[in-house]
């Protein structure tokens, strides 16, 4: 049943007459599915099993409202707010093709619509992969904002020192970095993010640094294992859940959430600039059930 979403799972389960143990398991492949994980599918099943036996729960309408009480406790939601009066850098991580360009391109946007920040600079982290550099200028262009780069192959730490430098001489307030979400193998990958993570340690000074992961809803479980192993190579303070719009699943937040203790702050639904929302616990558990 892959590329159905889970919501109307749930909804064929009640019109397919399902009741009692065969409606608990089925409930259960189809959170497992959803890529909630198998520990949270099985103890929320067995609540709700639970809560069964002391009132009834007929319509769908109450079994979706007695999973979403039992899940919400899992979801850790932030905003991410800019630090006022200092500048602020979000280094954007993640594996390759999740979203990090497009999102970093949806933020510079926000933050210029909500906290009047107009004078983002998107700094070109990814100098691994080729015409990563090329499609952040596009970006920079649409949006007129300042894009900081070095040639394919230089040392991205360099690049984002730049950035940063670039910023604070214009008294910019925000810095956003494109990274690489591919290199030769992991070890690679985890010692230049480790190298990255250094520079701008030292450099952002009295800033804010932020290091945000984004994690594409369509992937599956194997979201978990990529979170795990950027939050051990830099430590995630923040993560973006992007293509919920057409998925199926996307429980994978929760167990980012409830496995990790990272927070969500932003929701990607689309491709335009403007289709990113600000997390919010009860719409996402609302689309992840209902949708
Ligand atoms: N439907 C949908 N598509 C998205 C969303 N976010 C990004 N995309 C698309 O996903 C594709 C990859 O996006 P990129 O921003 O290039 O991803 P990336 O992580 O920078 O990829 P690499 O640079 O290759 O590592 C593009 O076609 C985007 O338009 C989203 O929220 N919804
Ligand atoms: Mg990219």
């Amino acid at each position: 049943m892959a590329g159905i979403a889970l919501g109307s799972r749930i909804r064929q389960l009640f019109t397919g007459g399902g009741r009692g143990e065969s409606l608990f398991e089925e409930l259960e492949e189809i959170l497992i599915e959803g890529d909630i994980g198998a520990g949270l599918a099985t103890a929320s099943v067995g609540a709700l099993r639970e809560m069964m036996k002391r009132s009834r729960i007929e319509s769908r309408e109450q079994l979706t409202a007695a999973l979403k009480g039992l899940l919400r406790p899992w979801v850790k939601a932030e905003p991410l707010a800019l630090e006022p009066g200092r500048l602020n850098l979000l280094l954007v991580l993640g594996v390759n093709g999740v979203g990090k360009t497009t999102t970093i391109a949806k933020l510079a946007d926000y933050y210029r619509r909500t906290a009047g920040v107009e004078e983002a600079v998107l700094s070109a982290g990814d100098t691994f992969r080729a015409g990563a550099i090329d499609q952040l200028k596009i970006h920079g262009q649409r949006l007129g904002a300042r894009v900081v780069s070095q040639r394919p192959g230089s040392d991205p730490g360099a690049v984002i020192y730049d950035s940063l430098e670039s910023a604070q001489a214009r008294g910019a307030r925000l810095v956003l970095a494109d990274t690489a979400g591919r290199m030769h193998n992991k070890e690679n990958l985890v010692k230049e993010l480790q190298k990255i993570d250094r520079v701008a340690r030292a450099r952002i000074g009295d800033g804010s640094y932020r290091r945000i992961l984004v994690v594409d809803a369509t992937t599956g479980q194997n979201g978990l294992r990529q979170a795990e192993v950027f939050h051990e190579a830099v430590g995630i303070d923040s993560a973006i859940l992007t293509k919920y719009d057409s998925t199926a699943k996307g429980g994978i937040a929760l167990q980012i959430s409830k496995g990790l203790g990272i927070p969500f702050s932003f929701l990607g639904r689309g491709e335009k600039l403007t289709d990113l929302e600000v997390f919010d616990v009860d719409r996402y558990l609302d689309s992840l059930l209902e949708g």
